[in-house]
């Protein structure tokens, strides 16, 4: 009798690491409904506080100095100051953080421009494909064109309702949520519309070209 009772304590435990194991397989192979069904993806840990992650310099750019350039592939090239981005219709988005050093922050809520705008007014030429991030630390990025236009993609200026702090790149940073943070670039200053990809400051140096967090797209 106790015998049954531990080997079918012991086959629910078996059960439940099998279970476990098969979500996880889901989150790597699966399709991406099934995988947003779980909110931290495979690797992650939850954060509540918000960690700063740069290369050792914190622009301190005042609003009254920003600048952003559109340029390269485009129709029509732009050159904004921050009054202008903020004359520009204001979406709020609110999304999760994912970074490859495997911290993830739930529920931020931006607000901003969003990159459909953006790209709207520029309209980029036939075979652009691809774009670079710069920001005035030096750093760049690259996504594809496709990605930048996510309807939850924005050039945001605020978090939660606060002027979005320098540690975190204001004046102006982007925020590309489906993908790993670094794709976000801070200290915004000129995003360059290409017809073929250029890696950026991570993506020459061992990072994933694209950075999927759903597919553990870490490292190349
Ligand atoms: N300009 C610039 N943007 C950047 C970085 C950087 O070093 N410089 N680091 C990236 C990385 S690796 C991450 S994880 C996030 C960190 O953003 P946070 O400091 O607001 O958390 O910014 C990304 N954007
Ligand atoms: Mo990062």
């Amino acid at each position: 009798m106790s015998d049954d009772t531990e080997s079918s304590g012991f086959k629910e435990k078996l059960v439940a690491v099998k279970q476990a194991w098969a979500r996880a397989g889901r989150l790597l192979t699966g399709s991406p409904d099934e995988a947003h069904e779980h909110r931290l993806p495979p690797g992650q840990r939850l954060v509540t506080n918000w960690p700063v992650l740069d290369l050792g310099v914190q622009p301190s750019i005042s609003k009254a100095e920003w600048r952003l350039r559109v340029d390269g592939a485009v129709q029509t090239p732009l050159d904004w100051d921050f009054e202008t981005l903020m004359a520009q219709p204001q979406i709020e988005d609110v999304s999760d953080i994912h970074c490859v050093t495997q911290w993830s922050r739930f529920d931020n809520r931006w607000q901003g421009v969003s990159t459909q705008h953006l790209l709207a007014l520029v309209q980029p030429l036939p075979g652009a494909s691809h774009l670079v991030l710069h920001g005035a630390d030096g750093y760049t990025t690259n996504v594809t064109l496709e990605n930048f236009a996510g309807e939850d993609c924005l050039l945001a200026h605020s978090h939660d309702g606060r002027p979005l702090s320098r540690e975190h790149g204001g004046p102006v940073r982007l925020v590309i949520p489906r993908w790993y943070f670094w794709k976000s670039a801070k200290w915004l200053t000129r995003i360059e519309v290409r017809r073929d990809d250029a890696p950026g400051f991570w993506e020459v140096r061992g990072y994933h070209n694209e950075g999927d967090p759903w597919r553990e797209q870490r490292y190349s």
